[in-house]
């Protein structure tokens, strides 16, 4: 839910208009709106290639994990780790043009530890990853957007390590 949706849904809770705090907020996340389409578009464009450099700083850091008996160890592993960061920065895109994390919590981090858990799968290696992510999409991005998306980067990172 995008922070308008949210601010009406509380207001009309409460049969009331949107209080001035409400329209500051959504001031600001509109003023904010450019900036935050210009960098899910540069993300969206280099997805491949910020998918490709995130793994090869993930393996370099972490050669355990492609390593026999590693969780992401042999083509078909190794792809579907990739996979997993593709989907990560797909949700990270999502919370950018929200203005919000919600999506990426509700859709990446709700239940994820659980599920990597089962699988194997070391948590910190996810997150590791993202954190690849994101210093790889900070080269492609002003300092000033690599900021902003860079906060939605360590969110994400931060919550899967709980
Ligand atoms: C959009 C929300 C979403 C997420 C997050 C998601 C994750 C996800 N990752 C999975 C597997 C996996 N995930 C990894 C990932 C890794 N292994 C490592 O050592 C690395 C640290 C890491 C890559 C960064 C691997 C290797 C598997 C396969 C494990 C196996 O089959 O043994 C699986 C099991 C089913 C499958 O193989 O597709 C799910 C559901 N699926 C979703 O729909």
């Amino acid at each position: 839910m995008s922070i308008v949706t949210k601010a009406i849904v509380n207001a009309d809770a409460e049969a009331r208009y949107l209080s001035p705090g409400e329209l500051d907020r959504i001031k600001s996340f509109v003023a904010g709106g450019a900036q935050r389409l210009r960098i899910a578009q540069v993300l969206t464009d280099n997805r491949e290639r910020l998918v490709k450099q995130a793994g090869d700083q993930l393996f370099q850091k972490r050669p355990d994990v492609v390593s026999p008996g590693g969780n992401a160890y042999g083509q078909e592993l190794t792809a579907t780790c990739l996979r997993d960061l593709d989907y990560y920065l797909r949700l990270v895109t999502y919370g950018i043009v929200a203005g919000d994390v919600t999506p990426i919590e509700e859709i990446g981090v709700i239940g994820a530890r659980e599920l990597y858990k089962s699988l194997g799968t070391p948590i910190e290696g996810v997150a590791e990853g993202i954190r690849g992510l994101k210093n790889s999409a900070s080269s492609l991005l002003s300092v000033e957007d690599a900021a902003e998306a860079g906060s939605y980067f360590d969110y994400l990172a931060g919550a899967l390590l709980g």
